[in-house]
């Protein structure tokens, strides 16, 4: 992390601009570089003839840092971290640096292009590639699906929500956040009726204690994780202890590590319960006031469960004694009991953090309940610093998917496609016809994708897909299963959408070449409810356009076609928009596209459902002139906007009667209280046995953003990391003979990828573990792994699967 350079003299500057360009020479991609600088000031910026600078959200994760982008001659040219920023305050990560670069590697993609017979791709004209699209779904328009992204802007799947529900009466349309988060927002519906943590950021600058629950923040989240690791550097104590099932960077700054088995949070969580109730350390007086207990009818699984009484949760949690939970989740008793007194404690204050382990997890519903139930059960809750805090993954999971609702059963506002009266709702605000939106969910991404590739005349009935922002050739689990078999299916179309070429455009049908970043106008929301827009800044490259550009044009193709779902109740367009004399703008028209902001005019017929579930929006000028607000946004007397820290906390909340302390004002019991659940541990779907007898789990580093199709790109960042590795225990490697840097076959019951080894890396796994990044388009690790998922949230578990490590010379070949 580099700190602030304010100091920085102008030689000094120049150096690093001179420095920067060197490296840039070097690119791997060939292309030359914009300048990456460091942090200023923003008033401190260099001016240089012509060079002007604008605010953006970092195109990369979660955290949502801002940057300064610096333009020049039509190119970004520098990027620097945005002081006037809550979130970084002018700190970036290795990443956000050079997000610049992000937008010229020498392969990104400019025209549109079709897949001939002969498998090669001819160069087509956009309104070739429109039509050819429109055709397929006006022939068939159930048998669509749009795959989307929590990297989607919120303007983007907004529109290609309003597409497929209100247009098509489809909802087939689901994002890669499944992948992702899905757990997490399965897991806030079930406690509090609603989605998105209650706290924010400030719970890390406030707390005492910060546990991560099977997450990484050092690498993932790097500049969140810098605000606590900055405490300490200030003299503050903050201790923090690491839940994990490897050693990783998180773990290098924790007082404590816990090593757990795979699947161990969920009886660890058990256990805190059962030593809260059983040393009489619970927090009475706000369970009394405003909690309930919840747990699984026996009927079956449930997203709301029923009620149970306290003395039967009582008597549940009896069984999870810590002699128990050590057996199931490898803690030791002490362990157990530290967590059980810590949690018992009044005096600290304890902030939990977790992302993909606990969301990918065939128990992810239960252990995302789990972890709340600890917290509400203890009464840490709903004081800064003493928080359950999800982090998301992407830019826009929260904005996009969570918010909008580009879920195949959601609908904007937090209404749902099988609720009537939700559905009336939309087609309210939408101006449909009643009756239009579909009230059958649509299909799940594994399940939309396993549709996708079974032939049609076997019952896979989606035979036309558009895919837009996201890589599922390289990111979906059991990729032989979801993805691979589309090779062999003539009769299935897919439609892609990206900036470079990826596995999945290797597939594809029909490649549209996208403006990415600040090539277009965007807004994104943040893991902490934080909504952030920007300008565009630079012209995409060749024919490359709007992704909301070509969800418009698409309908407003069918349209002409006389698709009688894309008008609204007055014949009108669904998709109109007007200038202020009130003349319709041909926005399907690219070169008319920006004649007005239609980012602007989607977010403000959006706005209109926020406040349905109390999130409220503000008005969209209101975010070009902050770094981002945090919702629910309320109008003040004085007509200032004010935005929300600690939901549901009558301290801070709007929402929460005067007088209160707390209201859980979407209780799903509709009494105003959380729910406390639980569920029975159940084991992992596949576990190591003697033909694959190692644990597999996978995820990012630090250096590369998802599927690297970005950050592959950037010189610096690729010679950091270069290639997919699988990380080994020492003792493992020594035991099969295996060499640091050997080349192996990691293998599991549905597919294989040749890895070379690291041992003792960045990542330490204990003994009998293996981990891969999934970066790298050259060894894709999601032929290994498994597409078993949470049977409430769908999300699947890419964290633990059976595998086992070959040598090549014991490989036949
Ligand atoms: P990304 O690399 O983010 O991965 O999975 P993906 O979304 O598939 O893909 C984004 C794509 O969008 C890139 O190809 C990029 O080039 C393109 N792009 C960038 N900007 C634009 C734009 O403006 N317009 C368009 N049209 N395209 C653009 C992420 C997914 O992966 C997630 S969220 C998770 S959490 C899962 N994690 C995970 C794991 O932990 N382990 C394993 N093994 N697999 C995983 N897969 C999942
Ligand atoms: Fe970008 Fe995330 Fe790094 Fe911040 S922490 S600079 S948002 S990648
Ligand atoms: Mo996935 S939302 O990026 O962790």
């Amino acid at each position: 992390m580099s700190q602030s350079m304010q100091t920085l003299s102008h030689d000094r500057r120049q150096l690093l601009k001179a420095s920067a360009l060197a490296a840039a020479g070097s690119l791997v991609t060939g292309g030359s570089l914009p300048v990456v600088q460091a942090d200023q000031a923003v008033d401190d910026l260099p001016t240089g003839e012509g060079m002007s600078w604008n605010k953006a959200p970092c195109r990369f994760c979660g955290t949502g840092c801002h940057v300064q982008v610096g333009v020049e001659d039509g190119r970004v040219v520098a990027v620097a971290g945005d002081k006037a920023a809550d979130v970084n305050k002018g700190l970036l990560c290795v990443k956000g640096y050079h997000v610049g670069g992000i937008l010229y590697g020498k392969d990104r993609l400019t025209e549109p292009l079709l897949r001939q017979e002969d498998g090669s791709l001819k160069p087509i004209e956009w309104d070739e590639a429109i039509k050819i699209i429109a055709k397929r779904i006006f022939d068939s328009p159930e048998t669509f699906a749009f795959y989307g992204s929590g990297q989607w802007t919120i303007p983007e799947g907004y529109a290609a929500q309003k597409f497929m529900k209100g247009g098509l009466s489809n909802n087939h349309i689901d994002p890669n956040a499944r992948l992702c988060m899905a757990s997490a927002v399965t897991g806030f519906l079930g406690t509090y009726g609603v989605d998105e943590p209650a706290g924010c950021y400030q719970d890390l600058d406030e707390c005492d204690v910060l546990i991560t629950w099977g997450n990484n923040p050092a690498e993932m989240h790097p500049v969140l994780f810098s605000r606590v690791t900055d405490r300490r550097s200030r003299g503050e104590n903050v201790r923090i202890i690491d839940i994990g099932t490897r050693r990783t960077r998180t773990t290098d700054a924790a007082n404590d590590y816990l090593e757990m088995d795979s699947h161990g949070d969920v009886p660890i969580a058990l256990g805190i319960m059962h030593l809260l109730i059983e040393n009489g350390t619970y927090d009475k007086s706000f369970v009394e006031k405003h909690c309930n207990f919840r747990a699984h009818p026996e009927s079956g699984k449930t997203l709301f469960g029923e009620a149970i009484s306290e003395d039967e949760f009582r008597k549940r949690i009896a069984e999870y004694t810590p002699e128990r939970v050590s057996e199931l989740s490898g803690l030791s008793v002490e362990q157990i009991r530290m967590l059980g007194d810590l949690f018992g404690d009044d005096d600290v204050k304890i902030t939990s953090l977790w992302c993909m382990g606990m969301n990918q997890h065939t128990m992810g519903t239960a252990i995302n309940t789990l972890v709340h139930g600890v917290h509400l059960l203890s009464g840490h809750f709903g004081k800064p610093g003493d928080s359950p805090t999800s982090l998301t993954g992407q830019p826009s999971a929260c904005g996009t998917v969570r918010e909008v609702g580009t879920l195949a059963h959601a609908l904007p506002g937090g209404r749902i496609v099988a609720n009537p009266e939700h559905r009336q709702q939309c087609e309210g605000f939408w101006n449909i016809p009643e009756g239009r939106i579909n009230a059958t969910p649509g299909y799940h991404t594994v399940k939309m994708f396993d549709q996708f590739t079974i032939p049609t005349d076997e019952g896979g009935d989606i035979t036309t897909m558009f895919v837009q922002v996201t890589n599922p050739g390289q990111t979906l689990p059991n990729l032989n299963k979801l993805f691979n078999d589309k090779k062999n299916l003539a009769d299935k179309f897919l439609i892609v959408s990206d900036v470079y070429p990826t596995p999945t455009t290797e597939l594809a049908d029909l490649i549209l070449p996208a403006a990415m970043w600040v090539e277009k106008n965007g807004i994104y929301g943040n893991s902490e409810r934080r909504t952030q827009q920007w300008f565009k800044m630079v012209d995409p490259p060749g024919d490359a356009r709007d992704d909301t550009w070509m969800t418009i044009a698409i309908a407003h193709k069918l349209f002409e076609m006389g698709h009688e779902g894309m008008k609204d109740k007055d014949g009108e367009f669904i998709f109109a928009v007007k200038d202020e004399s009130g003349e319709e703008v041909p926005v399907w028209e690219f070169d008319r596209y920006y004649d007005t902001n239609v980012d602007k005019h989607l977010f403000e017929e959006y706005r209109q459902f926020t406040t349905m579930k109390h999130k409220n929006l503000a008005p969209y000028d209101e975010y070009v002139k902050a770094r981002g607000l945090r919702w629910p946004v309320v109008e003040q007397e004085d007509g200032s906007w004010r935005e929300t820290k600690f939901r549901f906390s009558g301290f801070d909340d709007p929402f929460v009667a005067e007088g209160e302390e707390f209201d859980f004002y979407h209780s799903s019991t509709k009494d105003g209280r959380a729910q406390i659940w639980f569920h029975d541990y159940e084991p992992p779907p596949e576990m190591p046995d003697d033909e694959y007898p190692m644990w597999l789990c996978t995820g990012r580093v630090l250096e590369h953003w998802h599927t690297g199709s970005m950050t592959r790109r950037l010189a610096p960042l690729n010679r950091a990391m270069p290639t997919g590795y699988v990380e080994m225990n020492m003792e493992d490697a020594k035991a099969a003979n295996i060499r640091q840097g050997e080349k192996v076959i990691v293998e599991s019951r549905r597919g294989s990828c040749e890895l070379p080894v690291w041992i003792d890396g960045r990542g330490r796994p204990p003994r009998g573990t293996i981990f891969v990044p999934f970066f790298d388009e050259t060894k894709l690790i999601n032929n290994v792994t498994l597409d078993e998922h949470c049977p409430i949230s769908k999300q699947p578990d890419y964290k633990k699967c059976a595998a086992r490590v070959k040598k090549l010379s014991e490989v036949p070949s």
